[in-house]
């Protein structure tokens, strides 16, 4: 139990980029995460580069995030949404490229299915880009045979820098 009085959770985000410097906007998102009040950043992948799945335009840059939180599942998506918002995020169509993603994978053991939010993430188990790097920082969230089914998708560690 934290000092707010709210249980911490566990949970996992995926940061994805795919316009301008995209590494660099992931390691903004990751500092900014980490500063977010109720938000403590416990751990990180390191940075993927990934080819487009269902959508165009360049290759992506991502990584996936462990937060210990005591905000509250709408209340993390809100604080990630902001963070985007920052970056510029624009909208001007689904899977259009994007200076910034930032999708809540895994909040606890949560099954959430709200008009807004939906845990765990419903295309998650489908992508590389997201369970290549999971795996990397928490294999026990991983179902055994997910990445086996994903492993013709593109994913190409960086190198730290
Ligand atoms: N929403 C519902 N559940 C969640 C959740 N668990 N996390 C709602 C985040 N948001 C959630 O999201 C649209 C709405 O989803 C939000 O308003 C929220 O209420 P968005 O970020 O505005 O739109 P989007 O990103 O275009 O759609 P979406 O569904 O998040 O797209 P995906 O599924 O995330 O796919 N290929 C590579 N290699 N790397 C990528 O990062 N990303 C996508 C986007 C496609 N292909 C990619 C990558
Ligand atoms: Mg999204």
């Amino acid at each position: 139990m934290a000092a707010s009085g709210r249980p911490e959770v566990r949970a996992f985000v995926g940061l994805g980029a795919n316009l301008g410097d995209a590494a660099q906007t992931l390691r903004s998102a990751l500092d900014s995460l980490g500063r977010v009040a109720g938000v403590r950043l416990y751990r990180s992948s390191s940075l993927y580069r990934t080819s487009p799945v269902g959508a165009s335009g360049p290759d992506f840059v991502n990584a996936v995030a462990e937060v210990v939180t005591t905000l509250t599942a709408p209340a993390l998506l809100s604080a990630l949404q902001a963070i985007e918002s920052a970056a510029g995020r624009e909208r001007p169509y689904r899977n259009a490229p994007r200076t910034l993603d930032l999708d809540l994978l895994l909040y606890g053991s949560a099954r959430i299915d709200s008009a807004h939010l939906t845990v765990p993430h419903p295309r998650m188990h489908e992508r590389a880009f997201v369970l290549v790097p999971l795996a990397e920082i928490a294999p026990e969230r991983v179902p055994g045979d997910a990445l086996a089914r994903v492993q013709a998708q593109a994913v190409e560690r960086l190198d730290p820098t």
